[in-house]
């Protein structure tokens, strides 16, 4: 098993995990059979070699050994119907335990892509406990989770590799995926559907955490915005809030209602910028609000070309938005 922020052979999730099991079992089956072709392979070369070497042909000897090469070969046709049998019975069961998980899901979260970023909404039974972020998911340990899965646009592909294996996200459609993460960390999702120009730049911090850890995080996002305090903050809000960024960018708890990109209620809270794009830090921050399009060419923010005071005020007010 190996560790790490972004690999198929980490199996932190019952999915992934019964992934790598199956994997491991089809490596060994296949080895164990390339292993008798190849001996086989030596077997008949080195018996050619030995024959030729062999000056005086010995009449009949063709023959004699026909019935053991036939036996060979009977056996070895078999052991590749008992093979192929083996691990189809083995995908079969592989592929019952990941869809258990699906029977009972406790929790369900939305996900809408877009070119390129994640559009991530909480649901709850109750519509004050609903919430949306993006790029960002949260999950707890031990807690069989349902996420369904549309596009806005063109054909994603939702790919968490720590945790499940690959779903896609078609257009008009809502397809889903069920994971049930064991172990706690923090991975690196990724689009795995090209995409466009910037498919690379569209990833997903995946958190898996403790229950109360968990219970905390959803209690901070349902929280409205805070609200600015320095007078840069207050400049920064009037600006986030009456000028280009509210149309298209909500704020809870603000006039900034837009629906058409990630939302920004608790976005400093994230650990990056533009869809995994950027680290989070206020270095980036000042680098993406001033100018978005050389850091992610093409994405729908413009560079709207604020002047360094107003940069400043933006910055301090995002940067608030913990
Ligand atoms: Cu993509």
């Amino acid at each position: 098993m190996i560790s790490g922020f972004q690999t198929a052979l980490g199996g932190e999730a019952l999915e992934s995990s019964n992934f790598l099991t199956l994997f491991t079992v089809f490596m060994i089956v296949c080895a164990i059979m390339y292993l008798i072709v190849v001996l086989a392979l030596m077997a008949g070369v080195l018996r050619k070699r030995r024959q030729a070497d062999e000056l005086t042909v010995e009449v009949g000897r063709h023959e004699e050994s026909t019935p053991m090469v036939r036996g060979a070969l009977v056996g070895w046709i078999a052991l590749i119907g008992i093979g192929l049998v083996g691990l189809t019975i083995a995908s079969f069961f592989t592929d019952r335990s990941n869809a258990t998980v699906a029977a009972n899901p406790q929790l369900t979260i939305n996900v809408t892509a877009n070119q390129w970023w994640w559009d991530v909404e909480y649901t709850d039974h109750q519509a004050s406990n609903q919430f949306r972020t993006a790029n960002e998911i949260h999950l707890p340990v031990g807690v069989p989770a349902e996420i369904t899965l549309e596009s806005n646009d063109v054909i994603h592909s939702f790919w968490i590799p720590n945790l499940a294996g690959k779903q896609d996200l078609i257009p008009g459609r809502v397809t889903d995926i069920q994971i049930l993460p064991q172990k706690t960390g923090t991975f690196r999702g990724q689009c795995a559907e090209f995409c466009g120009v910037q498919h690379a730049n569209m990833a997903l911090d995946v958190t898996v955490e403790s229950k109360a850890d968990f219970e905390r995080w959803v209690a901070a996002q349902e929280r409205p915005a805070f609200a600015p305090m320095t007078r840069l903050e207050l400049a920064g809000y009037k600006y986030v809030t009456t000028r280009e960024c509210s149309a298209c960018h909500n704020i809870g708890g603000t006039p900034a209602s837009g629906q058409i990109a990630p939302d920004l209620t608790h976005f400093a809270s994230r650990r990056s910028i533009a869809a995994g794009t950027l680290p989070m830090s206020t270095g980036n921050l000042y680098g993406w609000v001033a100018d978005p399009q050389s850091q992610k060419p093409g994405n729908k923010m413009p560079t709207i070309g604020l002047s360094p005071d107003e940069l400043h005020a933006v910055v301090a007010y995002l940067g608030m938005l913990k």
